[in-house]
């Protein structure tokens, strides 16, 4: 198309992975998405086949209480490069991310639970972060200040991620939200993961101008163990690569309610987060969250209904955003972490070297580097 980039030659050259990413972040002119797979069509790409899931791994009834369609109805993927990997193209029942989004943005960035604000922030500052935020989406003018909820960048559950020294530790741990361990557990049953355990979580909240850099998730003790990675609001590009920088990766559209499972020998391949793409101007939020719950939900549901009044500020939020949950089992039979070592210099905000920051929050990029030293890994 004019005035687009074409799709770089791919050589088995050095650090594929980072030309693509780039490729891909570029605003200007807009990088051609032709070779980025799209999940939410009809698949006829060589690179991916279709893939059956175990219907009678997990009950109607189980999947419909996590907000779940039935297995049977999953329209799940695999890639031809990427073994392991599976990619289910939106399971979620009709008004259920709701749910999940709400969680996001008004429950798990609540203590005792670590997000990026409380690195440089008093915990009175950092509590009611919802709260303190709604009004203000609620009515927002161009030019207002920009909220808590909206410099929210990182939420941690369970085993805390320490992103200076990428370790997880026995004593800086929350016990983790058992609605999204049960979540977790039924999408890893119908996965073929029996038995899966939601130890640790990491909650990512991208702004249209945010992306996240190139990265192995290597610090869980168990890599036999999938990862879960749950996407709502804006639709993101979403790298895959190997297990080299060099291997050229797969990119692909992670829309809402779309959830990829990173197991068997994908667990640790290279992957990244280029770019969110802006909602088109008809349509500032992905049609599948206009819908409402069908059914009233039962107090044994996991789901609840979302209140008027807080989708109203959760849509909102996400016609200029995206939330990822990643969900993971951190440690394996019989395995056990260790107590925090004495941290010399500080904690940082970022996820250091690869919580990648927009260009035009360059403001805000400069403080984190000074606070933090740390630079992009892109
Ligand atoms: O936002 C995403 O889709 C990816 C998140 C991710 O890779 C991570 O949290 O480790
Ligand atoms: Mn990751």
């Amino acid at each position: 198309m004019l005035g687009k980039m074409a799709a770089p030659v791919l050589e088995h050259g050095e650090d594929a992975f980072r030309k693509l990413f780039r490729f891909y972040k570029r605003r200007n002119p807009p990088p051609d998405f032709s070779q980025v797979i799209d999940f939410s069509k009809r698949v006829d790409d060589e690179r991916v086949f279709a893939t059956e899931l175990d219907h009678s791994s997990l009950g109607e009834v189980a999947a419909c209480s996590a907000g779940l369609r039935p297995v049977k109805e999953w329209r799940a993927f695999g890639l031809q490069a990427h073994p392991g990997f599976i990619f289910i193209s939106n399971p979620f029942l009709p008004g259920s991310q709701r749910y999940w989004i709400k969680q996001c943005l008004k429950a798990y960035p609540q203590k005792p639970n670590v997000c990026n604000l409380d690195m440089h922030m008093s915990s009175t500052e950092t509590e009611n972060i919802w709260e303190k935020s709604v009004e203000s989406i609620r009515k927002k003018g161009k030019r207002e200040p920009r909220t808590l909820l909206e410099k929210l960048r990182w939420v941690t559950l369970g085993y805390h991620y320490n992103w200076d020294t990428k370790t997880y530790s026995a004593d800086h741990y929350s016990p983790f939200p058992p609605d999204l361990h049960t979540l977790s557990q039924t999408v890893a049953a119908a996965c073929g993961f029996p038995g899966f355990q939601a130890e640790a979580g990491i909650l990512n909240y991208y702004r249209s101008d945010s992306s996240l850099g190139i990265h192995v998730d290597e610090s869980e003790l168990d890599h036999t163990l999938p990862l879960l990675s749950f996407s709502f609001g804006q639709t993101a590009v979403f790298l895959l690569g190997g297990t080299k920088r060099q291997d050229p990766p797969t990119a692909m559209f992670m829309r809402s309610g779309d959830l990829m499972v990173m197991s068997g020998s994908s667990r640790l391949l290279y992957h990244a987060v280029p770019c969110i793409l802006p909602a088109p101007a008809c349509q500032p939020l992905p049609s599948c969250l206009d819908q409402r719950l069908e059914k009233q939900p039962v107090s044994e549901d996991l789901i609840q209904d979302v209140s008027e009044e807080d989708w109203a500020v959760c849509s909102r939020y996400l016609q200029t955003s995206r939330v990822n949950m990643t969900v993971r089992q951190v440690l394996g039979p019989g395995q056990t972490l260790p107590t925090t070592q004495p941290l010399v210099g500080a904690v940082s905000e970022s996820r250091s070297g690869y919580h990648d920051e927009s260009e035009e929050a360059a403001q805000n990029v400069k403080k984190r580097k000074n606070e933090s030293g740390s630079e992009v890994d892109c």
